[in-house]
Parts: C-alpha cells; sequence; structure tokens
C-alpha cells in the first residue's frame, strides 16, 4: 500500500484543496492530511475562519483523505514520514523546494496550484460583496 502525505491548514475548503487532495490521493492508496493546529497557524501567521476540529471534520469527510492528523509545528513531517511509513510527500509548488530534506525519508513530489482560488481570495471576494 502506498501511503502518502501532505499539510496544510485547508481553511474555507475550496477546488483547490480538492485539486490537491485528489492528485495526491491518486499518486498512492492512501492519503494522511496533517492539518495546521490553531496554534501552529498562528505561527504561520494565518488566522483561519475555522477552528481546528471543524478543518479536521471537514477533510475528514473529504472522499479522497483516509486520516487527518494535527500539523503543530514545522519539525514533525520526518517523524510523520517514518512513524506512518509514507512513501510520498505532496504539497502544491507554492512550496516547491522547501521540504526536499524529506527526499532522505520518501519521494517527494510538488503539484500545480489551482489558478484563481485561494482563501484569502475567498475572504477579500466577500468583503466586496459586504462593502457593496
Ligand atoms: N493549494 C492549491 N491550489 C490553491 C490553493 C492551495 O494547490 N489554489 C494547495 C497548497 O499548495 C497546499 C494545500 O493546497 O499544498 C493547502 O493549502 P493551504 O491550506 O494554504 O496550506 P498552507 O497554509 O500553505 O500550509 O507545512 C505545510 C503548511 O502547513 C502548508
Amino acid at each position: 500500500m502506498k501511503k502518502v502525505i501532505t499539510y496544510g491548514t485547508f481553511d474555507l475548503i475550496h477546488n483547490g484543496h480538492i485539486n490537491l487532495l485528489k492528485r495526491a490521493k491518486e499518486l498512492g492508496d492512501y492519503l494522511i492530511v496533517g492539518v495546521s493546529t490553531d496554534e501552529f497557524n498562528e505561527i504561520k501567521n494565518k488566522l483561519s475562519y475555522h477552528s481546528y476540529e471543524n478543518r479536521k471534520v471537514i477533510l475528514e469527510a473529504i472522499r479522497y483523505v483516509d486520516e487527518v492528523i494535527p500539523e503543530s509545528n514545522w519539525e514533525q513531517k520526518v517523524d510523520d514520514v517514518m512513524n506512518h511509513n509514507i512513501d510520498l510527500f505532496v504539497m502544491g509548488d507554492d512550496w516547491k523546494g522547501k521540504f526536499d530534506f524529506l527526499k532522505e525519508y520518501c519521494e517527494v513530489i510538488y503539484l500545480p496550484r489551482t489558478v484563481d482560488i485561494s482563501t484569502t481570495k475567498i475572504k477579500i471576494d466577500l468583503q466586496q460583496v459586504k462593502n457593496g
């Protein structure tokens, strides 16, 4: 069984996230998602609308996702890859090169981001609707 892992905040789930999760799952048989805790989001300077618990519940309902684990820091990836017997690490290519240190432990693939969508764009567009 080929095990894949990816990480993210996954706030306000949108088609960009779904495309990423779909492609990651298609590269293996089992997909684990490390979803950022609220505390780690603060370290990433990200304020998410949904709490960690709600982002976890939403991810667990996505057909491509087999397991969700917390992402609490930048340092846990090597342990996660080893402890979960991960074969492949996948991230969107906005992170290209940033996680190449994992190549000692598993395959690393960066996938093209989906254009014209992001959680930030959703928030901005909604703000404009509100302002009329
Ligand atoms: N993504 C994408 N296309 C978009 C938006 C996001 O492919 N239009 C991908 C990102 O590249 C990432 C995943 O969806 O692989 C989750 O995106 P975020 O929730 O923004 O994740 P991020 O805050 O970048 O956290 O340790 C890694 C970090 O936790 C990644």
